[in-house]
């Protein structure tokens, strides 16, 4: 089995429902058990098109999976949730990122591992401390070292 944590991301269609429906839905993707979820977070989005603020959450995943098979039931996943493919950082009713894959480090056109941008986003680390609180970012390094160069970022925390 491999550990994995992945973000789950939505501002569209009452994000917090998104949200709960994504986490129960990686728990039924195959040989995969949800293992960890973290408190819902509110945050302003990060983009150059207004849109609604976020809902962020991160959730831990025990997968039999390998990394591009998991971001293909992903992908799925977000389609389920309704999700249109528009402008990058568009609006959008689910986005699921994997953020970690054991300690793999990977750089494809498709896919990178730790997620390129998770290290500079409060959205992403608060929550993946909820549930790792000691986890390191191959390559990056602890992520709880990270948390006073994001010191300017608001995020609120709306439910455990
Ligand atoms: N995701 C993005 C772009 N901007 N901003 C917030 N606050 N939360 C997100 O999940 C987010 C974002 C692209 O995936
Ligand atoms: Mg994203
Ligand atoms: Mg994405």
């Amino acid at each position: 089995m491999n550990l994995a944590f992945i973000a789950l991301g939505s501002n569209l269609a009452d994000p917090a429902s998104q949200i709960a429906s994504a986490f129960s839905a990686l728990d039924l993707l195959p040989e995969t058990r949800l293992t960890g979820k973290s408190g819902l977070y509110l945050s302003a989005p990060v983009s150059e098109i207004p849109q609604p603020d976020y809902v962020n959450a991160v959730a831990k995943i025990e997968t039999g999976l390998d990394p591009f098979g998991l971001l293909e039931c992903l992908l799925e996943l977000e389609m389920a949730h309704g999700r249109v493919r528009e402008a990058r950082n568009a609006p959008r009713t689910l986005d699921l990122d994997i953020l970690m894959y054991n300690d793999l480090v990977l750089i494809d056109e498709r896919l990178t591992i730790p997620h390129p941008r998770m290290h500079e986003r409060l959205f992403v680390l608060c929550p993946l401390l909820d549930i790792a609180p000691d986890c390191e970012i191959p390559g990056i390094g602890r992520a709880a070292d990270l948390l006073p160069a994001l010191s300017g970022q608001i995020l609120k925390k709306m439910a455990d």
